[in-house]
């Protein structure tokens, strides 16, 4: 009876390799990544005595996007409590707001204060 040929030695199945082929090398660790909500900022319209509320309505709606009825209830509230809130909203939105804002103003030759505050 001939001799069986020879098995070749069966070698274990290879994993690829986890640090893809750094051969042992250390890997930096992937942090976890916070991203933290952006910081907002209120805008404010300040009253004073020679700004119509017209024009106040008008900024309101056309700015802070509110309708007519909460516009003129918010510029009523300006009226009688010397500030309101007109919106709240990211940082650079606010700066950007409150520019906009003032610029209309003075174009229109009204004093209108317009601050943004932290909220
Ligand atoms: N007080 C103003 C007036 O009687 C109206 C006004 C409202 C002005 C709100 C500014 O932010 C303001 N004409």
């Amino acid at each position: 009876m001939p001799d069986e040929p020879p098995v070749p030695p069966v070698k274990p199945p290879t994993q690829p390799a986890r640090d893809g082929g750094a051969g042992g090398a250390v890997v930096a660790e992937r942090k976890a990544q916070r991203v933290k909500p952006p910081s907002l900022y209120q805008v404010v319209l300040l009253n004073d005595d020679y700004t119509p509320m017209e024009f106040v309505v008008m900024v309101l709606q056309h700015y802070f996007q509110r309708d007519l009825e909460t516009a003129t209830h918010i510029m009523l509230k300006i009226h009688h409590e010397g500030r309101g809130v007109c919106g709240v909203y990211p940082k650079d939105v606010a700066a950007t707001k409150v520019e906009l804002v003032l610029a209309a103003a003075r174009r229109d030759g009204h004093p209108l204060q317009c601050i943004m505050e932290a909220a």
